[in-house]
């Protein structure tokens, strides 16, 4: 398919996402995208053979049915709401990682808000080298790439500000329990649903591009995890029980819409405001955890959280700390 044929196709879909329930005429559709009535038909014939569940008769027009939407860069972009983050969408089958195909677009100049999804992973990442299990079918696998004009040190707030976009697009889906481990991992009662992982380009004192990976967890069954995954992780799926279906593409378009809604409020209210949300949401403050750095495992306790996302501890000798992601790993007792 060209791209331009993608292009009007993703105009239609939108159309008939917006006339759900009703019809929407072939003329109507002609006259919208400044092309033949036989040239809409095409696409929409193209479209069906995708698999989206379109109905055409010759009276009325289109009309979307309700079969799940294919899960791809269509039915992902055509329910994108945004004004910048997803206008560019790349929808992958396979890749590596997608962060590290976002870094490399972003190397060649790609723009802000430039989204990378794909339906796989091979070489999924994690922070520190960790590795982030990404198999097809299972879960979303999306990076952002950003560009804000901040200190670099303020990208810290950028992954708390992810995790909120996260959180209240779950949220939207019913699903209860969250909760948000500093830095950035979701949990559904206590288990990881969802890491991101935050890599940066910047001089001195200029961010050049933030790049948000973002790995959820939606239709694993407790088989689709290895074992010694099996007691830390869970997928929507298993967290809602037998009756939960969730829709990939509709789960990554709200994390988009989200996420544009949380990103353009921090720019414009700043970072108290994004620790102030985060903290709504946190299950790290106030607790006692365990605290491991490169030579030793403390306890200590969690009071507060920095404007710039660092974590404030008090040691057991009386003395407090910050602790800047990155130079630590924190695991709090009720996770791993
Ligand atoms: P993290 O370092 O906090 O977590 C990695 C650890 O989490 C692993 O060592 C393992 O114990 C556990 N783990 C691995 N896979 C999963 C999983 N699917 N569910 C639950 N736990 C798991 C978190 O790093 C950041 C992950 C970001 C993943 C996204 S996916 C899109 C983008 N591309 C990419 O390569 N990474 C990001």
């Amino acid at each position: 398919m060209s791209s331009e044929l993608k292009d009007t196709s993703l105009e239609i879909l939108k159309m008939l996402k917006d006339n759900k329930q009703k019809y929407v005429s072939g003329e109507d559709l002609s006259n919208l995208l400044g092309i033949s009535r036989t040239a809409v038909w095409k696409r929409i014939d193209a479209l069906k053979k995708e698999g989206f569940d379109i109905e055409a008769s010759t009276k009325l027009g289109y009309s979307l049915g309700n079969k799940e939407d294919p899960y791809g860069r269509l039915a992902v972009q055509s329910a994108v709401k945004t004004s910048m983050i997803g206008k560019n969408l790349s929808f992958l089958s396979e890749i590596d990682s997608t962060n590290t195909e976002l870094k490399r677009m972003a190397a060649n100049d790609a723009s802000e808000g430039t989204v990378v999804l794909s339906e796989a992973q091979t070489a999924g990442r994690g922070r520190r080298g960790r590795s982030w299990m990404s198999d097809p079918g299972l879960g979303i696998w999306m990076s952002v790439l950003l560009r804000p004009l901040i200190h670099p040190s303020q990208v810290q707030t950028i992954t708390l500000a992810a995790s909120i976009a996260v959180v209240r697009a779950l949220e939207k889906h019913g699903i209860n329990g969250l909760g948000i481990k500093w830095p950035n991992d979701i949990l559904i009662n206590g288990k990881k649903v969802c890491g991101i992982l935050t890599e940066l380009s910047a001089e001195a004192d200029r961010t050049e591009w933030v790049v948000l990976g973002i790995g959820l967890n939606v239709n694993h069954q407790q088989e689709d995890f290895p074992d010694d995954l099996k007691p830390s992780a869970t997928s929507l799926k298993l967290s809602f029980g037998e009756s939960g279906h969730f829709i990939r593409s509709q789960i990554a378009s709200d994390i988009i819409n989200e996420l544009e809604d949380v990103y353009l409020s921090f720019l414009q209210k700043g970072p108290a405001w994004v620790v102030q949300e985060w903290k709504k949401h946190n299950v790290t403050l106030g607790k006692r955890v365990n605290l491991i750095t490169a030579n030793e495992t403390l306890q200590v306790d969690v009071l507060d959280i920095t404007k710039d996302g660092q974590l404030i501890v008090k040691y057991d000798d009386g003395t407090t700390g910050t602790i800047l992601s990155g130079e630590i790993s924190l695991r709090a007792a009720t996770t791993e």
